[in-house]
Order: C-alpha cells, then structure tokens, then sequence
C-alpha cells in the first residue's frame, strides 16, 4: 500500500467518514486513494475557508473529526482563520496539509513556505510525516489528539504519500480522555455550599444536555444562577432545558453582569475576559474579591463532574421543567410591516423547527433572538467563541453534513457571509437542508457601534466608507442563484414569514436576503 492508502485506512478505522478539501498537485495520491481506498466522503470546497469551517461544523456536531486536505502552506494559509475557531471551539479536526517531495523542498519552489510555523498558531498536535511505514501510526497519533478537542495537524510530503510502504498494519486510534479531579470538585461544593451569590459559568460540554440538567439540579439546591461562555461552540437549548445566560460581549455589560456575584464557579470555561482592550476597561471580567472555583476536568467529563458537584451538593436528583427552564413552548409572535432586525429575531423564534440545529454568525441583528431560545422548541445553537468572522456559511454546511436528518438555519450577517461565500456552491451541490437568513442590513454595522462608543459622532470619509457595503449594494439573490441555491429578498415581515415556511418545507438549501 502505498503512504496514502495507509493514511486514509487508518482514518477509516478510527471511525473518519469525510474530508473537506481543496486540492492541488502535493495532494494527488491521497487524492487517487480516496477511490481505491474506499470509506471517506471528499468534499470539494473552493476555498480553503469553506473546508476549514465545514470541518469545525462538522466537528462540533458529529462528535468526531472530520479530515481536512490543504495544499501547501498557501492554502493552510487561507483556512487558517476557520481552524483558529475550530481550535477556540475545542472542535476535532484532523487537518492534513500536503507538502513537496522531502527532495524537492530545498529547490524553494514556487509555493514552497514554512507550513510547520503557520499550522503551530491553530493545531493543538502536529507533526511532519518522514515515511509511509510511520504513516499510519502519525495518522492514528493525529486523530487521537484530534479527539481531545484538538487541530491535529499532519503535514505530508508528496512522496511520503506515493511511495509503497514495507509494512501494512494499521494502527488504532485511542478514545478521548476522560478525567474529573473530585479535589476540585469538593472546593466547588464548598463555595457553593456557603450561601454566597454564586454564578456557575459553563463552557465546552458542560452545555450539552446532561451537563445542563445537572447544572438545573445544581441551581435547584443552591440558587445559583447559570451563565455560560460568551459564544458558545454549541449550546442546547429550549423547553425543559436549563436556561443559561451569556456573557454580554461590551464589557460594560459583561462587568455590570458579573459584578452581581460574590462567587463564580468555572466548569468547562475560561476566567472570563473582555474580547478587547478597551480603553478604561480592565482585560479580566473577575476582581480580587470575588472568590473564583474551578472544577478541573476533561471536557468529555464535564457533565459527569457537574453531577458529581450536584451529588456532594446533596441537590434533588431530577429537576422538573419548569424549576429548570421553560416547561412549554412560548414562541412570540409574527410581526408584521416593514422588516427590521428586531423583527427578523422575533420572525426566526416563531418558525424554527423543532431540533434545528441554528449556526449564528448574526452579530449585531441577533440580539433580540438570544433571550427567545430558552422558551422556543429543543435546539442547537452553535456560536462563533473565535471571533474570527466567516465561519457561518460553512460551519453550517459541516452541521448538515454530520446532521442530515436535521433542518439547520444559518442566521448569517451579511459582511460576514462574504468571507466563505462559497460555501452556498457546496450547499448546492450537495443539496444540503440548510435555510440562510442572510442580515442585509449593508454594512459592518458593529464598527458603527465602536464609533459610537469611542464617542466618535462624524467619522471622515475614509472612515464611513470602510463601514459600508451599500456602494454597490450586494445583490444576494443573485448571487446566491449563482451559485446554485435558489434565493428570494424579504424586506417585509409577511413575506419573511412565508418564505421562511416554505424553504424550511422543501428540501435542500435556500437563501433569504432579508433586506433591513
Ligand atoms: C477574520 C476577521 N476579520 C475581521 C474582523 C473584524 N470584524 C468584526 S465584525 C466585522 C464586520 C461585521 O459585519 P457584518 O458581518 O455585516 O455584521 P454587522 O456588524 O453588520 O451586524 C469585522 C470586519 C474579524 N472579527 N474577523
Ligand atoms: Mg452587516
């Protein structure tokens, strides 16, 4: 077999179904393999971007990495953004990067660069492969890190991957860590135990649904209240859920927020920070005064340690759902007139299906949506906790892809959807269940809101022009047509509605331009 064969059974072995990918002439033999080695889906995505943010979408939902192939550093180089959010997402990925030849990378070929130093910034793991008889246990190496929340990152030469190998065993891939160190577990109980105002901060899987749950038993006994993360890689939420608040992103809000508390508690998430250095703002959202909690577990443990705390905690063992969030669905109701952002939030919690998986890159027209979630029918929300935009697009092309039995929505700023615009082609092509709720609203309207609040009242010329998108207008009918996904506009909340409905009823992708 030869080193590419190796590499894709192994990944088959450990369970691999798809690879995103955007090849060229270093990836050929994995290329060719993908036929002879049958047992993964290549995708094609015709940007680096669109691959990178499939395999994030992908990640978070399925569980499992996806595998990526990348051409050289140029193209790890423009999938470079999306994997730096699948690495602050805690996402899988088994990111593979073809290099030259080992003989030919001394030529400084056009496209020769220092893979090794861009893929250090995003991968959690990495290594260069030197031999097609080391392939499979790299491979197995690589997608076992990947399983711990990890970019594993396996960069191979051409003629690693060409070359038949002398040995053909596969190797096995090791299952995630599992771990909860119950000395933190007993401190948290403690802090929480004192009668203090206390805030459970949850991150990572702590948000899934048993995490959740046992965080609802947890509040039931103590009275703590529950927040999580700023933007949540995923979070589920809905009916019979317990509610979590998130972190506000100003950080005026997010210290006003947790200012309230004498005790924070972190289970899964970070010491909370603001997302920038503003001036006469402090970097941490916690003072010297408050007392802060750590439980200390692997992210796969999360919830099991968060039952553990409810355990010590001597909490009730079931929570009905009401105590944890809403007991019944309270959607609001369709407005009517001319669509705002407000009314589109308020349009969206109305119609979403039951178990739709919701990727959110809305920045500045979601707001109104967020406090809806917790009342409307069980769902996904995926968040973007990078914060580099034009995840969106494919990040839902990946959710669908590991999801296919699901409708998922992508409410989707309109500046940011122009990153991995792309995308939309492999929504076509692959006729995927994904509804994109595009803000029209044409601009980088959050940059109007930091003029604001630097007090800046007339910015310059250059100043508002680097803001707007409305010169010309992008017409996302068009291009979205363009590209493959029928598409209509909507400045109406009528309309809105009845589009909604009716791409939400037929299958495969469709696009709204909701015009505000
Ligand atoms: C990769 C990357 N480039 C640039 C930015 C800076 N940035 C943050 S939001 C934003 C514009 C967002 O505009 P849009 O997506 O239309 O949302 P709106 O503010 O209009 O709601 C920009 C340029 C970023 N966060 N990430
Ligand atoms: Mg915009």
């Amino acid at each position: 077999m030869t080193g590419a064969e190796i590499l894709l059974k192994t990944a088959i072995k450990a369970g691999l179904e798809v690879c995103f990918t955007n090849p060229g002439t270093t990836e050929m033999p994995l290329v060719c393999a993908f036929d002879a080695i049958p047992g993964i889906r290549p995708y094609l995505g015709l940007f680096e971007g669109c691959c990178t943010g499939a395999a994030d979408g992908y990640g978070r939902m399925a569980d499992k990495p996806a595998m990526t192939l990348l051409h050289l550093g140029p193209g790890l180089g423009n999938g470079i953004a999306n994997l730096h959010n699948a690495r602050r997402a805690r996402t899988p990925v088994f990111n593979v990067i073809g290099e030259h030849a080992t003989w030919h990378r001394s030529a400084d070929a056009p496209l020769n660069m220092d893979i090794v130093t861009l893929a250090e910034t995003v991968s959690g793991w990495q290594r260069t492969g030197t031999a097609p008889e080391n392939l499979s246990q790299d491979t197995a190496d690589a997608i076992s890190a990947a399983l711990q929340g990890k970019v594993a990152t396996l960069i191979v030469p051409s003629d690693v991957q060409w070359s038949d190998s002398p040995e053909d065993r596969i190797h096995p891939v090791k299952g995630p860590e599992e771990f909860i160190d119950s000395d933190s577990v007993d401190r948290a109980a403690e802090l929480l135990g004192t009668g203090q105002k206390t805030a459970l901060i949850l991150g990572g899987r702590a948000m899934r649904r048993e995490g959740l749950a046992a965080a609802a038993r947890i509040k039931a006994k103590t009275g703590c209240d529950l927040l999580s993360e700023r933007a949540p890689a995923r979070l589920e939420r809905g009916t019979g859920i317990a509610a979590t608040e998130f972190i506000p992103y100003f950080p005026n809000q997010s210290l006003d927020l947790l200012a309230k508390y004498q005790t924070v508690v972190l289970v899964g998430a970070g010491e909370p920070v603001t997302f920038f250095g503003w001036p006469g703002y402090p970097s941490r959202l916690l003072n010297d005064n408050q007392n802060i909690g750590r439980i200390t577990a692997a992210d796969r443990s999360l919830p099991g340690a968060l039952e553990g705390l409810a355990d010590a905690l001597g909490a009730p063992g079931h929570v009905d759902a009401a105590a944890a969030g809403f007991a019944q669905v309270e959607r609001p109701q369709i407005p009517d007139g001319q669509l705002t952002a407000q009314k589109a939030c308020l349009v969206l919690a109305a119609l979403q299906p039951e178990d739709a998986i919701i990727v959110n890159e809305s920045i500045t027209s979601g707001a109104a949506y967020f406090p809806l979630g917790p009342g409307l029918p069980p769902h996904t929300l995926l968040m973007l906790p990078g914060g580099a935009i034009g995840y969106g697009m494919p990040c839902a092309v990946g959710a669908a892809i590991a999801c296919p039995q699901r409708p998922v929505i992508n409410f989707q700023a309109d500046g940011s959807a122009m990153y991995t615009v792309q995308a939309l082609w492999m929504q076509a092509r692959e006729g995927l269940n994904i509804t994109t709720l595009i803000c029209s609203n044409r601009s980088y309207n959050i940059l109007n809101i930091e003029f604001s609040r630097a007090e800046i009242t007339a910015p310059g010329p250059h100043a508002r022009s680097l803001t707007n998108l409305a010169n010309p207008a992008i017409d996302w009918v068009q291009l979205s047509n363009g590209l493959g996904v029928p598409a209509v506009a909507a400045d109406s909340c009528e309309v809105l509605a009845r589009e909604l409905k009716k791409a939400l009823q037929e299958p495969g992708p469709h696009l709204i331009e909701m015009v505000f």
